[in-house]
This record gives structure tokens, sequence and C-alpha cells, in this order.
């Protein structure tokens, strides 16, 4: 039978063999199989009796079949990348093992969740920040709405909602549907989220927000919620949170900022333009495991104001766990909706410790140098186009070879389907399409650090050559 150092020893070995691979760009990012196939190479059924001598074997096979999500090949969703400090943080938060309710607890973490929502904070521009680490941003908008509501209708925490006049959200039509899922979930009823119509940029109409909160007003309901986006999934647009914030001050409406995905240009001196307004609103999401290269998940909701969040989550029935003790002030727990939550802050601590303020600045604003490189490309070839304006770090784009004769638009969207299909099935590249005004179109995201313009030159001859074999 293995030590458990033997154990660990093969553990290292094969971190170190999977890093080396990823950095070798040859290789594929993915090794797919459908799953009947993959069923037969890997058996998931649980056994009666179990042992430690097979776990290189199964860390083995995990590795073999994961998605290389950290390879400059991975361009589908809006992360990539691999972080050692991040890596080293997440070794030593499972090496610990805590909860971040209390202090005694988990003494360390606390203070630096701390610092990182004190931080953050200063950096949005909010005069004093409340805040805590979430699930992810999906749960940061959540948590978002959740105090929104009950500032809006403070009886609501003891009696429930008993007023029957509705309560309605407003964001526009390329948000995130997580604010639909909140919606439901506190039982204010998908028809008050209502949808405002954006532009072809992607960024939220500011007239057509005010017409549907007077309108809402004239049928007697309450405005009361306006989330603003800060990097729509789809076309990395930014809502203008100046000219919204005018609109949710006129009306006395909480203004939440959605920037789960471009939240993180805060970091950057040169393209935080694009959050003007934000120090004027009231609640943010913003989720460094995005366009800082965290490790999943590392996603904070901050408040514009103190104390929000325990008045929120203040409930009886704790005792057990909170001791009004002298570190009670620092039990983060009475913050959060949920009760055990891990020490997710570590990995940005660690990562932020190593990179710096400036190093994540260098990174992102070579992300956004990239992303202007492959715009001109586009521009420039004739076989492309580049189906919306780039605003941030997402490129959507159509090819169309001059072998390629059947032109018509539904050919055009079968075409792009099967051939990113193919690209991703060889793992040459795994890239995401989208469909939008009626057409499917490649959705290229450039989040990975370590990415050059060789690596995306790399990824149009794939796509070029992946497409002459589908003509062939
Ligand atoms: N909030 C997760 C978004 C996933 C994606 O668009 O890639």
């Amino acid at each position: 039978m293995k030590s458990p150092e033997q154990l660990l020893d093969n553990l290292f070995i094969q971190v170190r063999d999977y890093l080396k691979d990823l950095k070798d760009k040859s290789k594929p990012a993915s090794d797919y199989l459908p799953p009947a196939k993959l069923k037969e190479q890997v058996d998931v059924r649980l056994p009666e009796e179990g042992d430690y001598d097979s776990l290189p074997e199964w860390i083995s096979k995990y590795l073999k079949y994961a998605v290389k999500t950290g390879s400059t090949r991975f361009y589908n969703q809006l992360f990539s990348g691999f972080s050692l400090a991040g890596f080293a943080a997440d070794v030593v938060t499972s090496l610990t093992n805590t909860s971040m309710y209390t202090y005694e607890v988990a003494p360390l973490a606390t203070l630096i969740e701390k610092e990182l929502i004190e931080t953050m904070g200063k950096l949005a521009g909010f005069k004093e920040t409340d805040g805590i680490f979430v699930t992810g941003g999906s749960n940061a908008n959540l948590v978002a709405l959740f105090a929104a509501r009950n500032k809006f209708t403070p009886s609501i925490k003891k009696q429930g909602n008993y007023t029957g006049i509705p309560l309605v959200a407003f964001i526009s039509e390329e948000s995130h549907y997580s604010f639909g899922k909140a919606m439901n979930l506190m039982g204010l009823g998908l028809e008050h989220l209502i949808k405002i119509p954006t532009d072809k940029r992607g960024k939220m109409q500011v007239e057509a927000l005010e017409k549907k909160i007077i309108a809402a007003k004239a049928e007697g309901k309450k405005p009361f919620f306006v989330g603003a986006t800060a990097g729509t999934t789809v076309k990395g647009a930014f809502d203008s949170i100046d000219e919204i914030e005018k609109v949710t001050k006129k009306y006395g409406l909480w203004l939440h900022v959605d920037g789960a995905w471009g939240g993180s240009v805060l970091m950057s001196k040169k393209h935080k333009y694009l959050l003007a307004g934000l120090e004027k609103a009231d609640s943010f999401a913003w989720d460094t495991h995005k366009m800082m290269g965290v490790p999943l998940i590392s996603s904070v909701i901050l408040f514009n104001k103190k104390n929000i969040l325990k008045s929120l989550n203040d409930i009886s029935g704790t005792e057990y766990l909170f001791h009004n003790d002298e570190d009670a002030f620092f039990d983060l727990g009475q913050m959060s909706l949920q009760c055990g939550r891990r020490a997710d802050a570590l990995k940005l601590w660690f990562a932020w410790k190593c990179l710096g303020m400036n190093g994540f600045e260098e990174k992102i604003n070579h992300l956004f140098d990239l992303s202007e490189s492959v715009k001109q490309f586009l521009q420039q070839s004739p076989h492309y186009e580049l189906v919306y304006e780039v605003s941030s770090l997402n490129i959507c784009f159509s090819y169309t070879p001059k072998y390629f004769k059947k032109k018509s638009k539904s050919d055009i969207d079968r075409f792009t389907l099967t051939l990113r299909e193919k690209l991703v099935k060889s793992g040459k590249a795994i890239v995401n399409y989208s469909t939008l005004d009626n057409r499917s179109f490649f959705r290229l995201i450039l989040v990975n650090f370590d990415l050059t313009k060789k690596d995306i030159n790399q990824f149009f001859s794939d796509l070029e050559n992946t497409a002459k074999e589908l003509q062939a």
C-alpha cells in the first residue's frame, strides 16, 4: 500500500506534467469523447470497497479528460489561464479546510477578506464599503437585489410581502440571466423584471429606461432597482453608468452594477473609464476569476454603505455558532447567506501579493491591446465579418471562406456551428458561439494572460484549415 507521502509526491508529479503539457502550445485543449465513450474509459461508478492505491489512476484519468481551460487554445468562457498563486491558495485552502463564519476558526482568512473588500471598495470609488465574497456573479446579483428589495420594503423581512404592490426591476436585454433567477427566488416575479432595449453595441438605451420607469409607475407598480451591466456576456458591452445614474437618482431607485465580467478594468488606469460613474452606484458585483485570472470562484458583492449585509442577514438562532466574544465584530458569517463558506479570498490575495496592482494592470492592458489587434485583423480580412463593434475582450465574428458558395444567412449560420463543433471536438480551439439578432457567430474571448499574437494567428490558421477540411 502506498504511503500518504508517496501519494502526495505522485500528485505533484502529475500536477507538474499537466502544467508542462499546458505550456506545450502544440497540444490540444481537450481530449473530447462523447458521454458513452467517456464512461467506457473511466468507471465513474462508486465502489463498495475503496482503496487509496488507485488514487493516482483517478487523478491521471481526470486530468486526461479535463478540458484544458488554462491552454492558450481555450477561448470559450469568460475565464481562462492558470494562476500559480491561485493554485497555491487552493491547495492551502483545502489543506487547512476551514469555514469563513467566525474569526475563531478563520483568523487570517477573515482579515484577508476584510482587507480585500475594503481595497476593492476604494477602487470602485465607494465612500465607505460593505461587502463579502460570494459563490459567483449570479449570487452577487442576487444579494444586491435582496438588499434593494429589503430597503424598499422594510417590513418584508418579518412580515413577508403583503403590500400587494409589485416591485419592479429594470435591466438591459443583454444583461445576465441571473437577475431573472433572483426575481423568481425572491418572489418578485419575472413579469416585474423589465428588459430595456440596447443599442447595436449592446448598451442599455437610457431614454427607454426612463420611459419604462414612468410606465411602471403609471400602472401602480413600484420601480426599485436598476441593474447596469459592465461587460455583457456576448458583446462585452459596458452600459453608461453615469447616464443611468441620472435616472436612478431622479426616481430614487437602487443602482446596481453587474461587473462580473468587466469589473476588473478598475485595475487599469487606461481602461477604467469604462466604469465611469461607478462611485455613485449602490452595489457592485465583481468576479476576479474572470479578467484577473484567479481560479474559480473568486467573486464579491460590494455595497457603497456600511452595515448592509449584517442587517440583511441578521436572524435569530445563531447563538450556537456566533458567541458575543471580543472578536465577534470580525465574524463574517453574520453577513453571508450561507453558513459554511470557503476561504475564497485567499486566491485573490495570493495572486495580488504575487502580481501587485501593477502586474494586474499590465496584464489587463495586454489583453485589451490583443483585442484591438484582432479587431484590426478582422476588419482588414475580406472573409471575416466583425458582427458587433468591439467594446472590450469579446470578439463576435463570422467567417465565410471564398470557396463557400452558398451564402444565405442560414447557410452561413450552419457553417459557423459545424466549423465550431469540429474545432472544439478536435481540441484545436475551444471557442464558443452565440445567436443574437437572428444570426449565429463565433464569440472569441481573450482573457488568458498568457495569450500572444502568435496564439491568435494559430487560432485563425486552425479555423481556416478546419474550414477547408469541412469543405473537402
Ligand atoms: N457568468 C458566467 C458567464 C459564462 C460565459 O458567458 O462564458
